[in-house]
């Protein structure tokens, strides 16, 4: 295919046709870094007939790193013998304080299924509804699973965007990842969630598959909530994990998935973490067709990531002005606030 080629099959894309699942396993197999670029180029395009240059920037607030489960891939887990810890309302006011200044789209406010807050959910009310005063930006909210009341009133009280990842539609993979978790339960939860008002991202772990027709089919899954947002994450391994062992596997297949994922779904927010090889990592999974940067994190702020690449480096360059000159360097620039509010249906 040549350029034109690549061109036409990207217009034929953005003016809707689908692709097949014998397409899906194709490109999943391409390895030739030819191939690989044209694949990315045709992502780039249908991205940039969406969205132009303008990207979306949010900001991360890892509140609390306390958790109840015992997922195997997550250093939070339950049985993992870290120093944790739970941000007070003091805390997040004087992290308002920062985050009101910088030139972020929406506030991501992360939480381990903490048993004090999920079993007295008002406190996260409050939490929510005291970011929204302060900082008066849309808010994304992922606590893990709550119940349905527990969405609404997070809803009534300023939250606008459910961040629930399914990690996997493999159910035998998903049992092995989410030990001890219901795979319907985290599916009715987002459904709930579109249902009233959300606006709802799901996402997958990639190299922890078995083969390529356990991705087709978490790519697949990934439509089943209408998400608004979907994205991929190459697993890391994390200390005292049992998958600490697993092979570090490169961002080869993420960057190949979050192009298949622009295709899949054109206009979707598809992001790049700093969580997992900061802004260097950024410009790759930019390139690949994404058009979102997630775990911005201010500088000199002690709080925590999740995948945490950067956890033993003496400093962290995954703050906003450092997001902002990279951007630009690629001819990128955050998008007005007006129009991320827009897609959110404001
Ligand atoms: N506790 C909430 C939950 O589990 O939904 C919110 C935490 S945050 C959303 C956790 C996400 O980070 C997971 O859903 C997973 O996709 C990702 N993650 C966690 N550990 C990871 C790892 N070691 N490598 C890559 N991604 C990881
Ligand atoms: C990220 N570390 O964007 C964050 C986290 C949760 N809503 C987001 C996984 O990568
Ligand atoms: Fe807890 Fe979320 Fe980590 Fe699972 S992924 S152990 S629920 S923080």
């Amino acid at each position: 295919m040549d350029q034109n080629d690549l061109e036409d099959y990207a217009e034929q894309i953005i003016s809707g046709s689908e692709i097949s699942d014998e397409n899906l396993r194709e490109m999943l197999q391409i390895s030739d870094p030819s191939e690989i670029e044209k694949l990315h180029y045709v992502a780039r395009h249908i991205r940039d007939n969406f969205f132009g240059n303008k990207v979306f920037m949010y900001s991360f607030v890892y509140f609390s790193t306390h958790c109840k489960n015992n997922c195997a891939f997550c250093y939070y887990n339950r049985e993992n013998d870290i120093e944790r810890y739970r941000l007070t309302l003091e805390d997040i006011k004087k992290i308002c304080q920062v985050l009101k200044t910088e030139e972020i789209h929406m506030v991501d406010l992360t939480m381990g299924e903490d048993p004090y807050f999920h079993n007295n959910p008002e406190r996260l009310v409050e939490l929510v509804r005291t970011v929204k005063e302060e900082v008066g930006k849309p808010i994304m909210v992922s606590p893990g699973v709550v119940d349905n009341e527990t969405l609404m009133l997070l809803k009534e009280n300023g939250a606008d965007f459910l961040a629930l990842y399914q990690e996997t539609y493999d159910k035998d993979l998903f049992g092995k990842l989410r030990v001890e978790q219901s795979f319907e339960e985290r599916i009715n939860s987002r459904n709930h969630a579109k249902k009233i008002g959300y606006c709802v991202e799901d996402g997958i772990l990639t190299a922890v598959e078995p083969d390529i027709e356990s991705t087709l089919v978490s790519l697949r899954g990934l439509g089943t909530s209408n998400p608004d947002m979907v994205r991929v994450m190459t697993f890391l391994p994390q200390k005292g994990t049992p998958l600490e062992g697993k092979d570090v596997e490169g961002s080869e297949a993420e960057l190949k998935i979050i192009s298949i994922l622009r295709l899949m779904y054109p206009n979707l927010l598809i992001p790049a973490s700093l969580d997992l090889e900061g802004i260097d990592g950024m410009v790759h999974r930019l390139n690949s067709g994404a058009n979102v940067v997630t775990s911005i994190i201010s500088s000199n702020s002690a709080i925590e990531g999740v995948v945490n690449y950067d956890r033993e480096h003496a400093e962290r360059d995954r703050d906003v002005k450092s997001v902002i000159k990279r951007l630009k360097t690629m001819g990128m620039e955050p998008a007005e606030q007006s129009d991320f509010e827009k897609l959110l249906g404001q």
